[in-house]
């Protein structure tokens, strides 16, 4: 058992008729087969796969019956053939119901490069390029390719960015477009439509050009030309997403001109065959004195100057896919701009393929975040569904956690990410708990699993329950151990972002890339003083959040050190000073993980030995690393703070020093037993 059927394992499927009335299509080929490889409803019964218009759905939509599924188009009764088997396997009831997507475009976005290196990529090399750079294309690729497409159809997903934001020309070259196009074209009986990422100077680095200036003429030509050779590859192509004058990338900007000109210029290229642009609003520059303000700054005043096949594409928080961030204060701010979230499930600061945290509840507290942009009820969610703002397009991004590795994701949990990214795409109200339940049923439920045989009522209360638990309480143990109280970006750099690094700031570094900049530790408190008589970052949120997060009184606890440099002595809402606060929540985190193991321990009758040692390798390992975060941390806190770690806090058992010289962090768990 090495994970690699994740959600979707093989059962012994009931006899099922399946009577389509549509056109014979891939993707109702797919339906069906679907049907008669999972169907666990009753033996013999008759499914109906209706296509007919219908103006209650949008267009990946379908109205569900318990052997029943009507949609307006073929991607919909695909759509409603997983829902109905993942009803099925999870015991939800089938009532007769409309369904439609939150998002128009439910995309995964790989970065993967023409290599086959992943950035940030915890499990293994890319499913899509080659180390050697072959353009071969191999049964075996056309396995996987198809594996992965089915597991993104059933959760509804339905784009992938086959490569890295930090873009190559050569993905443009003719050999990559010839590689994309097969990718495509095994992708596309699945509903998953292919987009690629571009460098912005790829008309100079590929075209041979002087300039990318958007508006030179010869520049809007050779995008013109190229994206049509695209098209002519793959006809269903869904568009371009950018990294541009950001990070170091080439852009617009390079050239004196916006952001608008930039994505507009692409986005008339691709009009013609309805293709969309992908803008990232992930810009800083080390000129602002506070990063987290500037992407708001750049992007507000272009509000309305977008084309409307460009989505700008927004990070959760307003710095860096942190364990925890207030939400983007773009979100609800552009009124007149086609807005997308994008999160990232790939965990580069949340543990990597080591750690066990189930992001559905980060993600979930994002979306229901209220911006009150547009009067109360104004969620994240809704400021980019079209609910508030009128889109011509909406769209949701994941950055994916996709690899070679057997079971997909690196750490067998981590393919509940995958699972959770895919549902909230498709359904932004979906609480974590119901994503958890159904992710954990069609997961283990059916392992061939553990020396005892469960009933399910065993298997509910002593697999299920606890182990839901332990997802839904997850993501929260792992700020607690590593970034509590608003702490941010204070991770290792000499790690990869694994493990701690509060002290890391080499001479000559640029500051906003080291944590010091991040914490402001010193003799008189911590935090990042972004009140209005700080960086003022406070005022990009409309009231009544701005007062409530400029005020130490009424800001969330959560976000506390995200907008406050406070005294060590500061009466937390506890009655516990800010010292002990911090101490306790540290504390909390190690014996969060620890409890984890417990859990999993008692889980071992129901899973098979395999996932199950794996899963406890990975947690004994991240037990380990806690005690690092949480030993780090204080010890170098207590610097400044110069106050005691409280008795009731398990002390230390690392140095500081021999922490910050001794490689303590990041063992990867090494193979099970
Ligand atoms: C950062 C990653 C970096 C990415 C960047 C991005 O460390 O590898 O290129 O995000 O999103 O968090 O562009």
């Amino acid at each position: 058992e090495d994970g690699h059927q994740l959600w979707l394992r093989p059962h012994p499927a009931a006899p099922v008729k399946v009577v389509a009335t549509a056109k014979n299509s891939a993707l109702l080929a797919t339906a069906r087969q679907e049907l008669a490889r999972g169907w666990q409803g009753p033996a013999g019964a008759t499914v109906t796969l209706t296509l007919r218009p219908d103006k209650a759905l949008k267009p990946d939509g379908f109205r569900l019956g318990p052997t029943s599924v009507q949609a307006a188009t073929a991607a919909g009764l695909l759509y409603g053939a997983f829902e109905l088997l993942r009803r099925q396997q999870t015991g939800q009831p089938v009532t007769t119901e409309v369904v439609n997507p939150s998002y128009e475009r439910r995309l995964l976005n790989h970065w993967d490069n023409p290599d086959g290196s992943v950035e940030r990529g915890y499990a293994g090399h890319s499913i899509f390029w080659r180390k050697d750079s072959s353009f071969v294309v191999t049964p075996r690729d056309k396995a996987l390719w198809q594996a992965y497409a089915r597991a993104n159809a059933s959760v509804g997903l339905n784009g992938s960015v086959l490569n890295n934001v930090n873009a190559s020309p050569l993905i443009l070259s003719a050999e990559y477009l010839g590689r994309a196009r097969a990718i495509a074209d095994v992708l596309r009986p699945y509903g998953v439509r292919v987009y690629l990422a571009v460098k912005f100077s790829s008309p100079v680095l590929l075209g041979g050009l002087k300039t990318a200036d958007p508006l030179d003429p010869a520049v809007i030509k050779w995008w013109r030309g190229k994206v049509q050779e695209v098209y002519r590859q793959i006809p269903d192509f869904g568009g371009l997403l950018v990294k541009a004058s950001s990070e170091g990338q080439p852009g617009p900007q390079d050239y004196g001109r916006t952001h608008a000109d930039g994505a507009n210029m692409l986005a008339d290229a691709l009009r013609p065959y309805g293709g969309l642009v992908m803008w990232r609003a992930f810009v800083y520059s080390p000129s602002d004195k506070d990063r987290a303000k500037q992407a708001y700054n750049e992007f507000k005043p272009l509000d309305g100057k977008f084309r409307d096949n460009v989505i700008v594409q927004v990070k959760n928080g307003p710095i860096d896919f942190q364990p925890r961030e207030p939400f983007s204060p773009l979100f609800g701010a552009l009124k007149k701009t086609s807005v997308m979230p994008e999160f990232q499930i790939t965990q580069e600061y949340l543990g990597q393929a080591i750690d066990l945290v189930f992001l559905s509840t980060m993600w979930e507290e994002c979306l229901r975040s209220d911006t009150y942009q547009a009067g109360p009820g104004s969620t994240v969610a809704r400021c980019t569904d079209g609910s508030v703002y009128p889109q011509k397009h909406t769209a949701m991004a994941g950055v994916s956690n996709v690899g070679l590795d057997p079971n997909w994701t690196g750490q067998d949990f981590a393919q509940a990410n995958w699972y959770a990214f895919g549902r909230l795409a498709w359904n932004n109200q979906l609480p974590s708990a119901q994503i958890a339940d159904e992710w954990l049923k069609q997961t283990f439920a059916n392992s061939a699993a553990g020396p005892r045989p469960a009933t399910a009522a065993d298997w509910n209360t002593n697999f299920l329950a606890p182990v839901t638990q332990l997802l839904l309480t997850s993501r929260e143990a792992a700020v607690n151990y590593s970034m509590p109280l608003g702490l941010h970006h204070i991770m290792s750099a000499t790690h990869a972002h694994y493990g701690p690094g509060p002290w890391w700031a080499p001479p000559g570094m640029r500051p906003d890339w080291t944590p010091p900049y991040y914490h402001q530790a010193d003799a008189s408190g911590v935090g990042f003083d972004r009140t209005t008589t700080g960086s003022n970052a406070v005022s990009q949120y409309h009231e009544p959040l701005a007062a409530q997060f400029n005020n130490p009184a009424t800001c969330p606890d959560e976000y506390l050190l995200w907008f406050h440099h406070l005294p060590w002595d500061f009466k937390m809402k506890s009655g516990r000073s800010l010292w002990d606060e911090l101490c306790a929540h540290y504390d909390l985190g190690v014996h969060q993980v620890r409890q984890f193991q417990q859990v999993w321990d008692q889980a071992q009758p129901y899973v098979d030995a395999e996932r199950f040692a794996a899963v406890q390798d990975k947690l004994r390992t991240q037990s380990g690393n806690a005690v690092v975060w949480k030993d780090a941390c204080l010890l170098y806190f207590q610097q400044f703070s110069h106050r005691p770690i409280p008795a009731t806090v398990e002390p230390p058992m690392h140095t500081l020093e021999a922490l910050i010289t001794n490689d303590v962090q990041h063992k990867d768990a090494g193979p099970a037993n």
